[in-house]
């Protein structure tokens, strides 16, 4: 059992899709939520190695700066016929404009490239990072296993949901509503995105 999270959290995000998700996650518990931007946070450098090690950081610091427990999630979709890419790396590989469509047509060439067979398999990856002021930490991870689709499918959701069909289910992330996506009835037992599966895993650690 980790440490108890009550009162009011900073969500230590600057996405604004990951921000919705977030909030919608936390909404059952009666937190009160505030987001970095809202709070005028800076984005710190992520340069770990790992997504567990960039959710710390960046819940680390928002949790001095804002003297408050903060909430960090950092995440990646992971191809396997490219060994993991973009992996830590998949805000970037949408560059400067977030372009998330050039960043799913990459993916696309760069599996093409390497004649894998299809279905082209993928994960994505969730780490979350509760920081509270006094440094105490706690994590989770969630994962979640599907096949590519190309071309990327529906306009729902953020980033890569319209390229990623999970194990199961016969439509992409991006022609999901939030809550098919989550996954999550009230009783939290068939979390589905790698967020709601590390959620649920926070939600009993730190929430119940
Ligand atoms: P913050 O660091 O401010 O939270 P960010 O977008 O830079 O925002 P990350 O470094 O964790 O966040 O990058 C993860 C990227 O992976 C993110 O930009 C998305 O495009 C993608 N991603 C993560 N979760 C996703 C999801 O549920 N659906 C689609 N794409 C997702």
């Amino acid at each position: 059992m980790g440490r108890r999270l009550s009162g009011k959290i900073v969500i230590a995000t600057h996405n604004a899709g990951k921000l919705r998700e977030m909030r919608e996650l936390l909404a059952p518990y009666g937190i009160e939520a505030i987001s970095a931007g809202e709070l005028g946070l800076g984005e710190p450098d992520e340069t770990a190695s790992d997504f567990a090690g960039n959710a710390l950081i960046k819940a680390q610091a928002a949790a001095k700066a804002a003297n408050l427990p903060a909430f960090a999630d950092d995440s990646g979709l992971c191809v396997t016929a490219l060994g993991g890419a973009p992996g830590i790396l998949s805000a970037r590989w949408a560059g400067e404009s977030k372009d998330f469509y050039a960043a799913m047509d990459r993916i696309r060439r760069e599996v093409e490239a390497t004649g894998a067979k299809e279905p082209w398999r993928a994960y994505f990856i969730s780490a979350l990072a509760l920081c509270w002021p006094d440094g105490h930490v706690e994590t989770f991870e969630g994962r979640v296993d599907g096949d590519l689709v190309f071309p990327p499918k529906g306009t729902a959701g953020f980033g890569y949901d319209p390229c990623f069909k999970p194990d199961g289910h016969a439509r992409t992330f991006g022609e999901m509503t939030a809550e098919e996506k989550h996954g999550i009835p009230a009783d939290g037992s068939r979390a589905l995105s790698h967020r709601a599966r590390a959620f649920q895993a926070l939600a009993r650690g730190c929430l119940a």
